[in-house]
């Protein structure tokens, strides 16, 4: 019953300021004192803090500060190894989502097989070959997959990957032309828009708890933002129309705490330049309540 809390105040993943603020925005939204009301004990390790985007080499690769991003990220995985060997659940605070690399490799040390629910407007699964940014926040899942430049699949070592056959992803609406190839290729299922439109929130959330808890030693959630709709979450670097809405988001986190099958999860690219008081963070907060058994009554 002890949750470890990790901010990650990177925004070099997206290139663009604002969610280095957002491990703060979202402890000023009481992410502490919602976790303790709910019954839980939490150790708040603090920030895992990146170098300055000015004092960082733009290292001569397509990808934008490939440096920096292995260094936060090496951290990160060894945190929540670390957390998760005292027995602890890691709640990862970002920043943008290119964290996920740390993260996931830090739960690839103790779990052999976990299952991922992904949610996000994006696939995140470009490479440098398909990405047409350079930004590394829409390449983790392709680096947990082993795929991608060769110091970020390092990041906790070459063999800790995940399977896709175990990952789903939900809200997902914007992808690029070879996201959606290595989608197919690696048979990820992939509950889009469409799929929550036509079959409703409580029934994909069903089959995608069913295929994350088949099989696995465990689940991690990474929610971002963006997979909300703009309405709802304003406070988000790449805003995409036609997301999920406070209540589908909602319902998703409580029907994976009645699962009970969660081991830990990040909550990321809250960016608080972009935000109205807050609004986003707050967001957050509540959905971090959902997620970890909050009810109404
Ligand atoms: C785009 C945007 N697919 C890219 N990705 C975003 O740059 O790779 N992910 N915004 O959150
Ligand atoms: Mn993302
Ligand atoms: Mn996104
Ligand atoms: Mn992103």
């Amino acid at each position: 019953n002890l949750i470890s809390i990790i901010g990650v105040p990177l925004d070099l993943g997206a290139d663009r300021r604002g969610v280095d603020m957002g491990p703060s925005a979202i402890r000023y939204a009481r992410v502490r004192e919602k976790l303790e009301e709910l019954g839980y004990e939490v150790d708040d390790k603090g920030d895992i803090v990146p170098h300055r985007p000015d004092s960082c080499q733009l290292d001569g690769t397509k990808l934008k500060y490939l440096d920096e991003i292995e260094r936060v990220n090496t951290e990160l995985c060894r945190q929540v190894a670390a957390e998760m060997g005292k027995g602890r659940f890691p709640l990862v605070l970002g920043g943008d989502h290119s964290i996920a690399i740390g993260t996931l490799s830090g739960v690839l040390q103790h779990k052999k097989k976990p299952g991922v629910l992904w949610f996000d407007a994006h696939g995140d699964i470009n490479t440098a070959e398909t990405s047409p940014s350079g930004n590394i926040h829409g390449m983790p899942v392709a680096v947990s997959f082993g795929r991608g430049h060769d110091r970020l699949t390092g990041v906790g070592g070459r063999e800790a990957k995940l399977d896709p056959q175990r990952f789903v992803m939900i809200g997902v609406r914007d992808l690029d032309r070879g996201e959606k190839m290595l989608l197919k290729e690696l048979g990820v299922t992939v509950y889009t828009m469409h799929e929550i439109d036509m079959l409703g929130m409580a029934k994909v959330m069903e089959a995608a708890i069913r295929i994350v808890s088949t099989d696995t030693d465990g689940v991690h959630v990474s929610f971002d933002m963006d997979v909300m709709d703009p309405l709802h979450a304003p406070g988000v670097g790449t805003p995409v129309f036609g997301g999920l809405t406070y209540r589908e988001s909602h319902l998703a986190m409580e029907l994976i705490a009645a699962a009970d099958i969660v081991t830990s999860a990040e909550f990321v690219e809250v960016n608080t330049v972009l935000d109205h008081r807050n609004q986003t963070a707050k967001v957050a907060v509540a959905l971090m309540g959902s997620l970890l058994g909050e009810r109404v009554l």
